[in-house]
Formats: C-alpha cells, sequence, structure tokens
C-alpha cells in the first residue's frame, strides 16, 4: 500500500475503534488512538500474514502487549479478513469473542493479553524459539509507555539481547500517559532510549502518528544484525479527536452522542481531504 492509502486505511481504523466504544459504552479510548497508525501500518503493510490461513508457517507474530487497546487490533483484523466485519458489533457483549482485551480464540490473535508487562517477556521465547528452530520469521510487539513500569519488560529486555534476537521488534506507544496521569509522574521513563540501549538494543525514535515515519522505520528493521529492535514511537494519547488529545481521563472515557457524532463527522472531513490529495 502507498502511505496516502495507509493514511486513508488509519482513519478507517479510528473511525471503526470508536463505533465500538461509543456501542458497547466501554473501551480504552485513548490508547486506541494513539496506536491506530502504528496498528494500521503493521496490518496493512508489514506483518507477513495470510488471513485465510492464520496458522501460516511462515506469518511473522504480533503480540499487542498493551492488551488494552484492543479496538484497534480488532478493527484491522476485521478488515484484513481474519473474521467478519459485522462481528465488531458484538464488542464487549455477552458472548462475544470480542471482550475487551486479545482473546486468541480469535483468528489472527496468537496471544491473551490484558495483564501488563508479559507481552515482551512472550515474544522473546517466540522469538528465541524461531531463532532455534532457524525460520526467518519475525515477531513485534506493541507496548504502552506505563507498561514500562512493570520489572518483567527488563527481564525480558535483557533476556532479548543477551539472546541476540535481532528478528524481535517492540514498538513502544510514547504517549507520555498512563491510566492516572503523565507516566513522569507516575513512574518516570527517560531517559528511555539510553535505558533500552543499555540493555543491548538499537533504537530508533520516531513520531508515531506521523505515517511516513511509522512505514520507514517499520520497514528497516532489523536495524542491528544480532540486536533486538526498538521503536520509541512518539503519540499523542487520543489522538485524533481534538477533546481526549492528552487528557488522561480519556484513557477509557466513552465519548456521549454528540461527542461521537462530531468525532465521525472529523474523520469523514479527514477522508474527503484525502481523497481529493
Ligand atoms: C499488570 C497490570 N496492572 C494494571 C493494569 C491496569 N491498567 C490498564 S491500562 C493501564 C495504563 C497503561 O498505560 P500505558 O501502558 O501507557 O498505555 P496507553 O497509554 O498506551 O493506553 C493500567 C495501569 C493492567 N492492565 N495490568
Ligand atoms: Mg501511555
Amino acid at each position: 500500500m502507498t502511505i496516502h492509502e495507509l493514511k486513508q486505511q488509519a482513519v478507517e481504523t479510528r473511525k471503526s475503534l470508536l463505533s465500538m466504544i461509543y456501542q458497547a459504552k466501554s473501551g480504552h479510548t485513548g490508547g486506541a488512538l494513539s496506536s491506530a497508525d502504528i496498528i494500521t501500518a503493521l496490518y496493512f503493510e508489514i506483518l507477513k500474514l495470510d488471513p485465510a490461513n492464520p496458522d501460516w508457517e511462515g506469518r511473522d507474530y504480533f503480540v499487542l502487549s498493551k492488551g488494552h487497546s484492543v479496538e484497534g487490533y480488532l478493527a484491522v483484523l476485521a478488515r484484513r479478513g481474519f473474521f467478519d466485519e459485522a462481528l465488531l458489533k458484538t464488542f464487549c457483549q455477552y458472548k462475544s469473542l470480542l471482550i475487551g482485551h486479545p482473546n486468541n480464540k480469535l483468528p489472527g490473535i496468537e496471544m491473551n493479553t490484558g495483564a501488563l508487562g508479559h507481552g515482551l517477556s512472550i515474544s522473546v521465547g517466540m522469538a528465541l524459539g524461531l531463532k532455534k528452530d532457524k525460520k526467518t520469521n519475525r515477531v513485534f510487539t506493541l507496548m504502552g509507555d506505563g507498561e514500562l513500569a512493570e520489572g518483567s519488560v527488563w527481564e525480558a529486555a535483557m533476556a532479548a539481547s543477551h539472546y541476540k534476537l535481532d528478528n524481535l521488534v517492540a514498538i513502544i506507544d510514547r504517549n507520555h500517559l498512563q491510566i492516572s496521569g503523565s507516566t513522569e509522574t507516575v513512574m518516570s521513563q527517560e531517559p528511555l532510549q539510553q535505558r533500552f540501549e543499555s540493555f543491548g538494543w538499537h533504537v530508533e525514535v520516531i513520531e508515531g502518528n506521523d505515517m511516513d515515519q511509522v512505514v520507514s522505520a517499520l520497514k528497516a528493521v532489523p536495524f542491528t544484525e544480532g540486536k533486538p529492535s526498538l521503536i520509541i514511537a512518539n503519540t499523542t494519547k487520543g489522538k485524533g479527536v481534538k477533546q481526549m488529545e492528552d487528557v488522561a481521563a480519556w484513557h477509557h472515557g466513552v465519548p456521549d452522542q454528540s461527542l461521537f457524532e462530531e468525532a465521525m463527522l472529523t474523520f469523514e472531513s479527514m477522508e474527503k481531504e484525502l481523497d481529493n490529495v
């Protein structure tokens, strides 16, 4: 896909995830919006996948370590054809497989996540297994910046470089907010790049809501042979809905009817603008 088409897809992802949250009256809005460009690029351009055969041996693996941002993940999986898009309407309803966090009973989802701090460890295990089997599949994992307060992340970071896992790519959605406020107030993360570098990773810092930069970085991995790759993606929590941007309360806020309708109109005008380019 071209960058232009990917930008259009990212607007679709935002429309879809906000509709799911509005309908369900539940969800994690801010972090789903901040990571919408990254998850769209992964699923429409980067990952090797076969939606008709989710267990295809040659696939790349993806773990949504910040499992609460499931809405964008479900939206791209459905649009890529892993399951019927109509199922998105059942999000968070009784007996639906589309629960509030990733559920590996759904085609395309490798790993149940939601308890933060486990995705990187799981991804290290997957990447190590693939290396031992002399396979070339890659493993991608998307983490939150608040999630980095979990000690298990750092054990995994150590192991990834110890085992020279250059088939592992971690992305941090660096929106500077977690559930209750700024990451720097709750548990400071800086100097984040140097921390990971000191753990033996090759780190690149990008603007994570800029599709050009997201795709360029994801296409350039592994950055260094023999090292795990980390992309620190600077993003805005709530990206795309002005009232939600950079506001901690929108971590799991649900828009009322008027804000929902206003946001959908904004997305539609973004689409029209892109159509005219
Ligand atoms: C182990 C664990 N502790 C607490 C939570 C509750 N929780 C859900 S989301 C969240 C904040 C995460 O912040 P961040 O990783 O920055 O996510 P984002 O900003 O991308 O939404 C917390 C504390 C959890 N899911 N798992
Ligand atoms: Mg965050």
